[in-house]
């Protein structure tokens, strides 16, 4: 039997603002869990209260990139500089990483999935990387295509993550983000870091839990190591 990967899935319009809503995930998520042997399975936003079941339905649990998540949900007002959120997909995603945990079924976050992971655990973001103390790299790459990694990151010995990436030299990842992590969740590790400070992986061995900010699934067409991270997660984590 292949792992089922329960992959959230988003929402949007394709015709005009208020009519021909879908249900969707970028495809590369579906295609990386694939041509890692899981079997994806899109969860789209629901009740709160509907995730016990969703999540007895999967084996693994992958949280995908989006919108900003809205942080009434660790404590703050929206700042100027916070992009679009959407609180029904917040709430819904919050409770399925609980019964995940409840349930003991591994996850894997990328970029919105590991800010939201992050905030779920106990932590904060900036809602925008101008907020942060330090000047920053240029982590929205935009327009550089994503496929092309544009800025490097250590990856730290003995973390989960080193199981599949070099620890010996700097790292090179794509980046897409405006908004970083702030106060580490107690049960989280920081698992990468960029050269500016900025956290670019999280990790609870125990939990079985990958948060990575970057996207594997805009690289693994073009570089092996990213598609490792799919391996990894569909059969190891
Ligand atoms: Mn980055």
């Amino acid at each position: 039997m292949k792992p089922v990967i329960g992959i959230c899935a988003n929402e949007t319009t394709i015709i005009d603002s208020d009519s021909h809503w879908v249900s969707y995930t970028p495809k590369n998520f579906v295609s990386g869990c694939q041509q890692a042997g899981g079997l994806p399975l899109l969860l789209p936003i629901s009740k709160p209260a509907d995730c016990q079941q969703y999540v007895q339905q999967i084996d693994k649990l992958l949280l995908t990139g989006g919108q900003d998540v809205d942080p009434r949900f660790y404590g703050e007002l929206p700042h100027q500089t916070l992009g679009g959120t959407q609180p029904e997909r917040d709430r819904f995603e919050l409770a399925l990483i609980k019964e995940a945990r409840a349930q003991g079924k591994p996850i894997l976050g990328i970029c919105r999935g590991m800010q939201l992971l992050n905030v779920a655990l106990g932590g904060s973001l900036y809602q925008d990387l101008s907020l942060r103390p330090n000047p920053s790299l240029k982590h929205v790459q935009v327009p550089t295509p994503f496929r092309l990694p544009s800025h490097p990151v250590e990856i730290e010995k003995d973390s989960l993550l080193a199981q599949i990436l070099p620890t010996n030299q700097p790292y090179q990842v794509n980046s897409f983000h405006h908004q970083t992590i702030h106060e580490v969740a107690p049960a989280f590790t920081v698992a990468a870091t960029a050269p500016d400070g900025v956290i670019e992986a999280l990790e609870n061995k125990q939990e079985r839990i990958l948060a990575i900010q970057w996207h594997p699934e805009l690289t693994f067409d073009n570089i092996k190591e990213e598609q490792g991270i799919f391996d990894y997660f569909v059969n190891q984590l």
